[in-house]
């Protein structure tokens, strides 16, 4: 390889690490314990349920439940009281940011006793019932119509008596922007290369 072929090969290589994007970090994006709007009025008539904002819907941090202190992770921070097998009790929703996320690697996990339905965008996204009481992670799955920015989750949730409990997480692979400040050495750096190249080749 001739010295230009290499200076131009060394400054190549420069340039694509300072222009690739830089490693993907698995961050939380719904912690547990986040604050939701719900109600224990059944809002699924209007369809616009599954959006956020208007009247008849309270605000109040997850986990949404009624038992306590066991150390599952699933005290309760908002009363939901025990119901019969008659269906759905309880709705919430938030608005979720997917911004600077690599919306393939967005993933849910969610725990409920007894059942829910998870829309995204009001699209169902997954549902499931299951006698018992629920754990850390009891299901999970990924979002198929994730949107890049702002995003609207909803769930319909439903005890069938005794102990009740819903939380979940969201988490995703953040994708970082390259940083002038930090990729900056690595341009002069490759900069100082060619000028070192030029100076022993005269
Ligand atoms: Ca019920
Ligand atoms: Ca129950």
């Amino acid at each position: 390889m001739s010295i230009m072929k290499a200076k131009l090969s060394t400054l190549a290589i420069v340039f694509t690490l300072t222009l690739l994007p830089l490693a993907a970090n698995a961050s939380t994006i719904l912690a547990t314990g986040s604050t939701w709007e719900y109600t224990f009025a059944d809002p699924t008539a209007d369809p616009l349920w599954s959006t956020t904002g208007g009247a008849g819907w309270l605000t109040g941090p997850a986990p949404f439940g009624n038992v306590c202190c066991n150390g599952d992770g699933f005290d309760f921070a908002t009363l939901w009281p025990a119901d019969g097998t008659d269906g759905d009790d309880l709705w919430v929703r938030k608005a979720v940011d997917f911004t600077g996320f690599s919306l393939s690697s967005i993933g849910w996990d969610l725990g409920v006793d007894n059942g829910y339905k998870l829309y995204l965008n009001g699209a169902l996204v997954a549902g499931a019932n299951a006698e018992g009481y629920t754990f850390k992670w009891e299901y999970s799955g990924t979002f198929a119509g994730a949107l890049p920015g702002m995003n609207i989750l909803a769930v319909a949730l439903e005890d069938h008596g005794g102990a009740t409990a819903f939380d979940m997480q969201i988490t995703g692979d953040a994708v970082a922007v390259p940083d002038p400040v930090s990729t900056l050495p690595l341009l002069l750096a490759g900069l100082g290369i060619l000028g070192i190249g030029r100076k022993r080749s005269r």
